[in-house]
C-alpha cells in the first residue's frame, strides 16, 4: 500500500511545522513545474547578485517559493540563489525555521529540455549568517525530469517521492544508501585540467578504470543518479579561474552533503567536510567532492597529499 509523503512525515514522528514545511515545498514544486511545461522560457530582463541573466523561469519559480513560504507562517527567514538578500517573513506570519533554497538549479539546461531541479536546507534559526551545514534539520532536492519527484531527510534516512497520476507525493524509496565504491563518476568544472594537473590525474584515474561517465550538467540530476544508482562521485574543484569553484555553499552544496552524508556517503571540499563549513556570506562558494565514501577519500588523497 503506497504511503503518501505527508504520512511517512507523521510516521516518522517529525515535528509537525517541519513536516507541513517540506509538504508545502513539495506542493509548491508542482506549480514550479506546471509553469515549466506551459510558461514562457524567455529573458525576464533582469539579472541575478553573480551578474547571470535570469530565466523567466528562475525567477517565477523563485517568486513562487517565496510567497508559499510565507504564507505558510513556518519559516523566520528565506534565502535564496536569486536574491541578494536575506528575506525576513514579517512577525505576524513568522514560524520557527530558515530556509534557504536554490529555487531552480541547472537553468542553463532549460532551453535543451533537460532535467534540472531546486535544492531546499532548513534550519531552525531565526538567522542564516554563522551557521553550518551540519546544523540543518532537514534537506531535499526535486527533480523536474520525465517524471516529478524529491529526494528529502530530515536525518532520518534518505528517501524518495514520486508524484502519482492524481497529484500526490508517493513514497517510492526509503533508506537509500550509498556503497563505498563507485562505479559511476560525474567529473564537474573539467575545464579545470587545464591548470589543475592533479584533477586531470584523477579524472584518468577514473577513466583508466573504467568508471561510466554519468554526467548532465545539472547539480540535482546528477547527485539524484548518485542516490538513486546508490553509487558514484561528483566532483567540481576550484581551478586558477575560479579558486573556490562555481557552486555555493549554502544553497546547494550543504543540503546535498547531508543526503548524501545521510545515506552513507561523503562530502568534502577535498580537506573539510562540507557540513563543518560555517556560513559567512549567503554567494560563498566553495570546491566539493561528493558521493561514494572510498571515491571521496580517493579524490581529496590525488588532489592534496604531495605522494600522488
Ligand atoms: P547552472 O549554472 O546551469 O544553474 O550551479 C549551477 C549549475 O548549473 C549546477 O547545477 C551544475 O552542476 C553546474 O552549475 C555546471 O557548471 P558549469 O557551468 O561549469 O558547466
Amino acid at each position: 500500500m503506497p504511503i503518501s509523503l505527508d504520512k511517512h512525515l507523521r510516521d516518522s514522528a517529525v515535528d509537525h511545522d517541519l513536516r507541513h514545511l517540506i509538504v508545502k515545498i513539495a506542493v509548491t514544486a508542482k506549480y514550479v513545474h506546471h509553469a515549466m511545461q506551459t510558461g514562457d522560457l524567455g529573458l525576464a530582463g533582469t539579472s541575478n547578485m553573480y551578474g547571470e541573466a535570469q530565466l523567466a523561469l528562475d525567477v517565477l519559480a523563485n517568486q513562487l517559493f517565496v510567497k508559499e513560504l510565507e504564507d505558510s507562517h513556518y519559516a523566520t527567514c528565506l534565502a535564496s540563489e536569486e536574491m541578494e538578500e536575506e528575506h525576513t517573513i514579517p512577525h505576524e506570519k513568522r514560524g520557527k525555521y530558515a530556509v534557504v533554497f536554490d529555487p531552480l538549479d541547472g537553468s542553463s539546461l532549460v532551453d535543451a529540455n533537460l532535467a534540472i531541479g531546486s535544492i531546499f536546507g532548513i534550519y531552525e534559526s531565526d538567522d542564516i549568517i554563522g551557521l553550518k551545514g551540519d546544523q540543518q534539520v532537514a534537506s531535499l532536492i526535486v527533480v523536474y525530469g520525465p517524471r516529478l519527484t524529491l529526494i528529502y531527510t530530515t536525518k532520518n534516512g534518505v528517501h524518495e517521492c514520486i508524484l502519482n497520476a492524481v497529484g500526490e507525493f508517493i513514497v517510492s524509496r526509503e533508506n537509500i544508501s550509498l556503497d563505498k565504491k563507485a562505479k559511476n563518476f560525474a567529473p564537474g568544472n573539467l575545464r579545470a585540467v587545464s591548470s589543475e594537473k592533479k584533477y586531470a590525474a584523477l579524472v584518468n584515474y577514473w577513466m583508466n578504470n573504467h568508471y561510466t561517465l554519468r554526467y548532465s550538467g545539472g547539480m540535482v540530476p546528477d547527485i539524484n543518479h548518485i542516490l538513486l544508482k546508490e553509487q558514484g562521485v561528483f566532483t567540481y574543484p576550484g581551478y586558477e579561474k575560479l579558486p573556490e569553484g562555481k557552486l555555493r555553499l549554502l544553497y546547494e552544496c550543504a543540503p546535498m552533503a547531508l543526503l548524501v552524508e545521510q545515506a552513507g556517503g561523503r562530502a568534502t571540499d577535498g580537506k573539510k567536510r562540507i557540513l563543518d563549513i560555517a556560513v559567512e556570506r549567503l554567494d560563498q562558494r566553495t570546491p566539493i567532492f561528493i558521493g561514494s565514501e572510498d571515491d571521496v577519500i580517493l579524490a581529496e588523497k590525488m588532489m592534496h597529499d604531495e605522494a600522488y
